[in-house]
């Protein structure tokens, strides 16, 4: 098994047993536009340092898989160009020729659990596409969500995607769907969806308890926490369909396909919807944070 390089910041909460929580860095490269995503990487790593975790952002640089980033880390990676972005599939074939690549959900999920971490805190993850019976276009996140043991804190999938599908489809993997403190799920910038979340529970405490079940079950696989954005930040799904609709109808009149997909639909719909989407994206990110960093406190006051 490879070591990852931990940053300073993460070799010292382990030495004091402060948790951890992860962080991905293709919200960073790919997800939204400098200067706003170093910015946000920034204030979301201080908002768990806030509520007394260790933020750990994850990346492939020059061939070694990082686990924090120290601040020149951070900005190097989220004004560099053409950086890879890393799945699964992409992870070994970077390292070994000494890429550099920001890390999606599901390769997050991967570093994290190399490194013994548990919760993992980002914007929305990947899922299954409009038209996806068609172009077979399913995120590589719900698979790793079925095999690897990590807790994703998201704002529920991202209204870009067909969002009945992806329940489908995690139900089918096994992957416990959880919306916190409400009964439906979150539509990423809304905090409804008009779909039931198949599961709900209203406390970290309750996350942390099912995540240990989960194992003492020997069940494999993590859990995906749908975290409402907070209501004074939202953007209703009704003022926000219309531009999904014209970002979709441009990807596909553009030819826009696999990884290309979900940075060519945020970039359009954060242009169409005249920045507003970012300003709901910043702040869904930070309550995802901020949850995140209480459920690896509950998890450290479980055995594990
Ligand atoms: N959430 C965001 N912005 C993003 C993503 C998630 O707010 O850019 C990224 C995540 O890294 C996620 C990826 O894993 O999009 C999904 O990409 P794909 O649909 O190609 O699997
Ligand atoms: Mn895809």
């Amino acid at each position: 098994m490879i070591t990852p390089v931990l940053s300073a910041e993460v070799q010292a909460a382990r030495a004091a047993g402060t948790p951890v929580v992860a962080l991905e860095s293709t919200i960073i490269t790919h997800g939204m536009p400098y200067p706003q995503n170093i910015q946000t990487a920034r204030t979301v790593e201080e908002d768990i340092r806030t509520e007394g975790a260790c933020p750990a952002t994850i990346a492939v640089l020059d061939g070694r898989l990082h686990v924090g980033l120290d601040p020149d880390q951070l900005d190097r990676l989220g004004q560099a160009r053409n950086v890879a972005k890393l799945s699964r599939a992409d992870m070994a074939v970077c390292l070994a020729e000494s890429g550099t690549g920001a890390t999606t959900v599901a390769a997050t999920m991967i570093a994290a659990r190399l490194a013994g971490i548990e919760v993992f805190a980002t914007g929305g993850i990947g899922g299954v596409h409009k038209g996806a019976e068609l172009s077979f276009d399913i995120s590589a996140d719900l698979q790793e969500l079925a095999q690897t043991p990590v807790t994703v804190v998201c704002a529920g999938a991202k209204a870009i995607l067909d969002l009945p599908k992806t329940l489908e489809v995690l139900e089918t993997l096994g992957v416990p769907v959880i919306a916190y403190g409400q009964d439906e799920l979150p539509a990423f910038w809304s905090r409804t969806s008009g779909l039931k979340a198949p599961l709900r529970l209203d406390s970290p405490d309750a996350i942390a308890r099912a995540q240990r079940m989960r194992a003492a079950l020997g069940l494999p696989g993590g859990q995906l926490i749908a975290n409402p954005i907070p209501a004074e930040d939202e953007i209703e799904l009704s003022t926000l369909q219309p531009i999904i609709d014209a970002a979709q109808a441009a990807a596909d009149a553009d030819g826009v396909a696999a990884k290309a997909v979900t940075p060519f639909l945020l970039q359009k719909i954060f242009e169409l919807s005249e920045g507003r989407s970012l300003v709901a994206n910043i702040a869904l990110v930070r309550n995802n944070a901020r949850l995140a960093a209480r459920i690896a406190q509950a998890l450290g006051g479980i055995d594990g």
